[in-house]
């Protein structure tokens, strides 16, 4: 791996995945993107990791697509090389994935910190989806997925001026879960990895995979896959084991079976 570094101990049963282009603040070109899509998809596959933190630099989290790889290109080529085929499989990652988020998170670069499942925020982390000023607009989700966080008003000033918010606002219009001085924001990232590390893997994957339900379908029939969902939890050794260490009064063991 050229642009990504993966470190698969980074804390028990938690992978970090560092992105690696820090002179070009981390500008997401095609290689960076296929390499993180073959990752999460191993790290999914991996049952001693059960949570996942992406992250970038201090400086920047990613400042976007890589403008100077897309410039020449034309449609055509862009269709060919059918980039959301790998922006939907990082989607589909079925473990949660926290963003540990400093800096810019910009164009492609916000797309993927909201295409993860939480964002832990540095105090000087920016977001954006500056791609108007270039002639373009949002392409990875930054139009569906800002204005479901922000709301129709904020999200349209964002996409049509091109302005950041800081973490501050970020924080008010509830697209990050918090906000911690720089110098903490990994280990702010990884202690809440950590409790969820600490839960049954499998019904945290249900958990995921139904909350992110909520924003595809309408309220009854993601209440259906809810109840399956729960239903198929009642067949886990994790369901016993966490029901028995309650009435027993001591801390649950989950194995992920
Ligand atoms: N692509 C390529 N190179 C970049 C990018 C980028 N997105 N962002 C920064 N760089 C490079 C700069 O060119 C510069 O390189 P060099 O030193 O060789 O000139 C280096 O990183 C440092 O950048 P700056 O000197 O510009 O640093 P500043 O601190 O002055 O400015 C900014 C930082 C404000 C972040 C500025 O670099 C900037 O505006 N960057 C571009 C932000 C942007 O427009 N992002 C959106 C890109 S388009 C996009 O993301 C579309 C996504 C669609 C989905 C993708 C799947 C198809």
């Amino acid at each position: 791996m050229e642009f990504i570094k993966v470190t698969k101990d980074h804390a028990p049963y938690i992978a970090l995945i560092e992105l690696n282009r820090p002179k070009e603040l981390n500008a997401l070109n095609l290689q960076l993107m296929g390499e993180l899509r073959d990752a999460l998809k191993e790290l999914d596959n991996d049952d001693n990791v059960r949570v996942i933190i992406l992250t970038g630099n201090e400086r920047a989290f990613a400042a976007g697509a890589d403008i100077k790889q897309m410039a020449g290109k034309g449609t055509i080529d862009m269709w060919k090389v059918d980039q959301f085929s790998t922006w939907d499989q990082i989607n589909k990652t079925r473990k949660p994935i926290i963003a540990a988020v400093s800096g810019f998170a910009l164009g492609g670069g916000c797309e993927l910190a909201m295409t993860c499942d939480m964002i832990v925020a540095s105090e000087t982390a920016q977001f954006g989806q500056p791609e108007i000023k270039i002639g373009v607009m949002p392409g990875a989700g930054g139009t569906q997925r800002l204005t479901k966080a922000l709301g129709k008003a904020k999200a349209m000033e964002l996409v049509l001026t091109g302005k950041f918010i800081d973490a501050e606002e970020a924080l008010r219009y509830k697209l990050v879960n918090k906000i911690v001085p720089v110098e903490l924001y990994l280990e702010e990232a990884t202690k809440l990895a950590s409790e969820i590390a600490a839960m049954s893997p499998i019904a945290v994957q249900m958990a995921k995979e139904s909350v992110k339900r909520s924003f595809e379908v309408h309220l009854e029939e993601g209440l259906h896959f809810e109840r399956k969902n729960f239903y198929m939890l009642f067949a886990s050794e994790d369901q016993k084991e966490g029901m028995n260490a309650f009435v027993e009064k001591r801390k649950p063991d989950f194995k992920g079976r």
